[in-house]
């Protein structure tokens, strides 16, 4: 997969992408990621980004001469590609979303600023607006590298064990179950007796059932039918937890 990212911060990313997942991805060859300044794009002295809106107002609004400029220049001859802005006014990500991205070969990010963007380069240029939740940030930056991490983590061998990534949290709609490591008793608090019985049926049922108490406590509205018809029959106690019929 290639990843392109268009920034006027293109410092930002220097930490986040060369650790962990994205870098071992992007040293094995499963990803190329590449940061452009949208500064290079401008053609006058003094590298403007922006101007004032149209029929007055506050703030200033990214000039579409050097986006379109940078756009064209990423949009790459050999394969189709994906404009994707991220924004306040874009849909939310979601892992559903997450999954269909990953499957895209040549991803181009436009990072958002409070400033806005000129409308006609949404128009023209844009494929899919993306928001990574319902508060303010001070631009598209950290929104992108959420994105990316998101979707490399899912690149066939990015995680050692691809299993590990499909069976996230969230790939299923359930919250996880508490894990316990040594020592068997700490604080005063011993691990649950059930995961050192060693009867490993009964371990998978305790940590079925404990994510579901945990999704029915903690975010009902994840539960599906299915979740929800399993809960009724085996824990009246989640069924009581949640409110209303999901969805
Ligand atoms: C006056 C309306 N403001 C929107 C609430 C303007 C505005 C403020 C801050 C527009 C953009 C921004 C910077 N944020 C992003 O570019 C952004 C973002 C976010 O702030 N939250 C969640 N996801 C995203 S994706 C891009």
């Amino acid at each position: 997969m290639q990843i392109d990212i268009l920034t006027i911060f293109p410092e930002m990313f220097e930490g986040p992408f060369n650790q962990s997942i994205v870098e071992k991805a992007q040293k094995a060859g499963i990803v190329r990621i590449r940061i452009h300044d949208l500064r290079n794009f401008t053609e006058d002295r003094h590298r403007t980004v922006d101007d004032t809106p149209y029929g007055g107002g506050g703030g200033m609004v990214f000039r579409p001469e050097p986006l379109a400029r940078a756009l064209q220049s990423l949009i790459s001859a050999e394969g189709p590609h994906r404009t994707i802005f991220l924004t306040p006014e874009g849909r939310p990500l979601t892992q559903r979303l997450t999954n269909h991205l990953s499957l895209e070969p040549h991803l181009i990010l436009l990072c958002g600023h409070y400033r806005g963007i000129d409308e006609r380069i949404r128009t023209l240029y844009v494929n899919e607006e993306v928001s990574i939740g319902d508060y303010v940030l001070s631009g598209g930056e950290l929104p992108a590298m959420v994105l990316v991490d998101a979707i490399v983590r899912l690149l066939p061998g990015a995680i050692g064990n691809f299993e590990s990534a499909q069976s996230d949290s969230f790939q299923e709609d359930l919250l996880d179950c508490p894990w316990y490591t040594r020592p068997r008793v700490f604080e005063g608090m011993p691990v649950p007796d059930v995961l050192v019985n060693g009867n490993h049926r009964e371990i998978a049922r305790w940590r079925r059932r404990q994510a579901i108490l945990r999704t029915a406590e903690r975010r009902p509205e994840l539960l599906d039918r299915e979740a929800l018809s399993e809960m009724e029959t085996e824990i009246p106690e989640a069924r009581a937890i949640t409110p209303e019929a999901p969805r």
